[in-house]
């Protein structure tokens, strides 16, 4: 399956004069999720920024169908949803869109059961890699190094790595994508809906407010992490792990950008960019992560390279 977006439906789906900041990447990543799926949608959306830059009806900056709630719940109320269309013979999508902090974090237990029971819904994390919406304090998933609020001299943990706790527990579908590439996501967004069952999608979203960089940016960031290997795109179907196409390369260090290219956009990273130690920690960060790439690949396999062939049908 690929995606031409030119022919994708491009309503307003994001209200012009809505709350978000120029260059937010929420707005085009749930842009891409109503181009992706169409009007058959319901989004359940806890506190964060998209629930700001929904806004108060009547004035609502998105149009579409939403249940906003509580942070801890948001995974529990798309199960409910989804059994009550279910009891009513409708088959809506029941799409979960959560912050990095309503994900790894306050959401993570209500996530976890979710995905453990199964239950049929679309959960996807907005990952801009701090509580942006109430003064960019560190979350788990806030990466090495970089400057928050909550982390003035740059934070000391690495980023959790909640995709890969998710293929840990042996859900249908889970995949990486970055608002840098949409044809990508919308044709990870539009498999996924193909299957039943718990799906898991893990967008990362630069914000260049909490980043620290130019708003005219937001494309070029996102695809520097990819281009560097700092977050590599894949997807696991059923038991099958294979990288994204546009990110194959990458498995190769000498196809990856100097991870200095991307950390030097971000004022976030401004304190770290004269420490070798500092980068050549966040270099190792990479090395690991593409071990573990390499580990998923060598052990999620399908047998006869029907892997390809699941992946085609979809
Ligand atoms: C239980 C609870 N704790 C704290 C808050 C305050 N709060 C509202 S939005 C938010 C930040 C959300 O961060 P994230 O999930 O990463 O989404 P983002 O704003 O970055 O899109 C916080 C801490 C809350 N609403 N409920
Ligand atoms: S703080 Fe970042 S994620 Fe939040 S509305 Fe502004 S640009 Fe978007
Ligand atoms: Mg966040």
């Amino acid at each position: 399956m690929v995606v031409n977006i030119r022919k994708l439906p491009d309503r307003y789906y994001i209200m012009p004069g809505n709350a978000a900041c120029p260059g937010c990447p929420e707005t085009m990543g749930l842009r891409y999720i109503k181009m992706a799926l169409g009007d058959n949608v319901v989004l359940v959306i806890p506190a964060g920024c998209s629930s700001v830059i929904q806004g108060i009806a009547p004035r609502s900056g998105i149009n579409f169908p939403i249940l906003n709630i509580v942070f801890a719940a948001a995974a529990s109320a798309a199960s409910g949803l989804k059994a009550a269309f279910e009891a009513q013979g409708k088959d809506v999508h029941v799409v979960v869109w959560a912050g990095d902090g309503g994900t790894g974090d306050i959401g993570f237990q209500a996530l976890s059961g979710a995905a453990e029971r199964d239950e049929d819904i679309i959960y996807i994390c907005v990952d801009n890699e701090a509580y942006m919406n109430t003064g960019i304090q560190r979350s788990s998933l806030t990466p090495y190094g970089a400057w928050t609020t909550t982390t003035w001299t740059g934070k000391k943990e690495h980023k959790k790595n909640i995709p890969y706790i998710l293929i840990s527990h042996g859900v249908k579908y889970v995949a990486t994508a970055s608002v840098g590439y949409p044809t990508d996501f919308i044709e990870k967004l539009q498999r996924a809906a193909k299957i039943r069952g718990f799906r898991y999608i893990h967008l990362l979203a630069p914000c260049p407010i909490g980043w620290r960089f130019d708003p005219g940016l937001t494309a070029k960031v996102a695809q520097l992490a990819v281009q560097t290997g700092l977050f590599p795109l894949y997807e696991y179907i059923n038991g099958v792990f294979r990288l994204s196409p546009i990110a194959k390369k990458y498995k190769d260090p000498k196809k990856r950008k100097p991870v200095i290219e991307y950390l030097k956009l971000q004022g976030r990273y401004k304190h770290l960019l004269n420490k070798p130690d500092e980068v050549k920690k966040i270099e190792e960060y990479i090395e690991n992560l593409w071990h573990l790439i390499d580990a998923l690949e060598k052990t999620f396999t399908a047998e006869g390279g029907k892997g390809e062939a699941i992946y085609r049908s979809l």
